[in-house]
């Protein structure tokens, strides 16, 4: 039985559930890519009780992995807080995924939209999601927008995104400062 406007549980309280810093990363290669990114923006900034702190600026990047002889990308990044679980949070950019018509065929091939959990807080590696990402810290296509929204950021396991960056091939990796993806950010 409802008890109208007063009928609270604890779970609304939210306040009983820590919030972790959310990065995401967006790739795309097939399509209006731009478009896409975009769009996929908007859908994160319109999840439920996960808010948009920072997007990055795009860049065009040369195919990284097994899979050399494919489109260039467009990446950037996204900044979140969020009090979700990764494994909720994952079935939601599985679902933007999927929106855009993603197919899971060729294993790091060319797709519409890809969107991977580079860390949840200091959470750590649950069913079929793995945290943090195994290969952020080796992907400059993830380190170089990150370090441009986030400076003092840090992966966890890995250290500061400053020091990665340092380490990592750089070559391949494109400005695109015509491109502009906003989000409306915060509560
Ligand atoms: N994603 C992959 C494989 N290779 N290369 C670039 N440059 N950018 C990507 O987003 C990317 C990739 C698998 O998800
Ligand atoms: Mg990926
Ligand atoms: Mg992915």
């Amino acid at each position: 039985m409802s008890n109208g406007p007063f009928d609270l549980d604890v779970d609304t309280l939210g306040n009983l559930r820590p919030i972790s810093k959310v990065v995401l990363s967006l790739g795309s290669n097939l399509g209006d890519s731009a478009e896409t990114l975009q769009a996929a923006v908007d859908l994160l900034a319109d999840t439920p009780d996960l808010m948009l702190v920072e997007v990055s600026p795009v860049y065009e990047t040369t195919p990284w992995g097994d899979v050399p002889d494919q489109p260039n990308f467009l990446n950037m990044v996204v900044i979140a807080e969020s009090t979700l679980e990764p494994l909720t949070i994952m079935d939601r950019t599985q679902a933007i995924e999927e929106s855009f018509g993603r197919e899971r065929t060729v294993p790091g091939g060319p797709r519409t939209l890809d969107i991977d959990i580079v860390m949840v807080g200091n959470r750590a590696s649950e069913g079929d999601i793995v945290l943090p990402h195994p290969h952020a810290h080796e992907r400059g296509f993830v380190l170089v927008p990150w370090l441009d929204v986030d400076p003092d950021g840090v992966l966890e396991g890995h250290g500061p995104i400053a020091d990665l960056v340092e380490e990592v091939d750089t070559e391949g990796i494109t400005l695109r400062d015509d491109i502009e993806i906003t989000a409306a950010t915060g509560f």
